[in-house]
């Protein structure tokens, strides 16, 4: 955990989130500033900074996306499709440096992303 990293607050729930799922390992809730009908952020409860910070032997990311198939299950929108999108460093534009995923979905997303 991290003191000051906004994401850990949320797993602390010293910023009160919604949850829509919550397991041993992960959260996930709503995006503050949504970018499609479906936009879900899902975190590892430990403070990784990055994807550059996870090891081999970590099965975190493998967990994440299965709980994005429970969670696109749950809302609809399997059928459809959707994506699932990890943004690292500068370049990537990754504002908080805690890991997470984006969930996006709910409308036909445009490729290649800006
Ligand atoms: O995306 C970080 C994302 O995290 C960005 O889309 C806003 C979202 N965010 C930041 N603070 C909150 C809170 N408090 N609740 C919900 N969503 C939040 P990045 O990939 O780092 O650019």
């Amino acid at each position: 955990m991290s003191q000051d990293c906004i994401f850990c607050k949320i797993v602390r729930k010293e910023i009160p989130t919604e949850f829509i799922y919550e397991d041993d390992l992960v959260v996930a809730f709503n995006d503050i500033n949504p970018q499609a009908p479906v936009h879900v952020i899902i975190i590892p409860k430990e403070h990784y900074e990055s994807i550059l910070s996870v090891s081999a032997g970590d099965d975190i990311i493998g967990h994440i996306h299965l709980v994005a198939n429970r969670i696109v299950l749950k809302l609809g929108i399997a059928k459809t499709g959707f994506r699932l999108v990890n943004n690292t460093g500068r370049d990537g534009n990754q504002t908080v440096p805690h890991l997470h995923y984006h969930l996006l979905g709910g409308r036909e997303l445009l490729w290649p992303p800006g």
